[in-house]
């Protein structure tokens, strides 16, 4: 049976990833899971670019391993404030150090946001997925997820920058959200939903 292969090692990732293709009629494995598991430098200058280097990756491990069948997708994904040039962007996994607890990134990001009134405060979560197909054809899905930084951390769920990001139109902050309404609304969410549609059309079949 033909299956999706994940190139992420980020737990959060990986458990929203599962919850959002629950409902595709196909096998999701982490590179983890698969055995396939590689640490790559993402050294790319936009999310896209990190977000394929790590799928090519991967996808050459598949080969190599045999598993040639196998289709490969990838997220790289980010916050990017406004008010702080678009930091931290393609480097939030990195930001202030890969194993700083995000409790620690989280309190820098609202001091730096300091005395930034509140219609400057614009943030965004940006995802893109990277797709390598068996045949080695390769597909591309961004999407955004808009909101604003907060002036505290709130909420359990989630993971990573969720606690201070804020969403003005609903009054709640993401890590607030139940999981199914955040995979709805969010960067990852819709463009893993895009990235099936893309799929559907390139393999010619429901991609149920
Ligand atoms: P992989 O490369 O193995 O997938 P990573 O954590 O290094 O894992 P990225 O380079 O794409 O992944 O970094 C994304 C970072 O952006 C992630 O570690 C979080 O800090 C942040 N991030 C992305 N999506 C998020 C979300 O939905 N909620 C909160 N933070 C998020």
């Amino acid at each position: 049976m033909r299956r999706i292969v994940f190139a992420t090692g980020n737990k959060g990732k990986m458990r929203e990833i599962k919850e959002i293709m629950s409902g595709f009629d196909i096998e999701i494995v982490s590179m983890r899971e698969a055995g396939v598991e590689v640490d790559v430098e993402e050294d790319g200058t936009t999310f896209m670019e990190n977000s394929f280097i790590k799928a090519r990756a991967v996808a050459d491990k598949c080969r190599q391993a045999g598993y040639t069948d196998d289709i490969v997708l990838a997220d790289d994904s980010g916050l990017v404030v406004d008010a702080l040039g678009g930091e931290p962007g393609i480097y939030s996994a990195r930001y202030l150090g890969e194993d700083t607890p995000y409790s620690i990134k989280n309190a820098k990001l609202i001091e730096r946001m300091e005395g930034v009134p509140e219609d400057e405060r614009s943030a965004r979560f940006v995802c893109a997925i990277a797709c390598v197909l068996p045949d080695g054809r390769e597909l591309g899905a961004e999407e955004t997820y808009e909101g604003a930084i907060g002036y505290e951390e709130k909420g359990a769920n989630g993971f990573g920058y969720d606690p201070i990001f804020y969403l003005p139109d609903r009054g709640v902050y993401s890590a607030e959200l139940d999981p199914d309404e955040k995979n709805r609304i969010s960067h990852r969410g819709k463009a893993l939903v895009k990235m099936k549609e893309i799929l559907a059309r390139e393999l010619g079949d429901s991609g149920n």
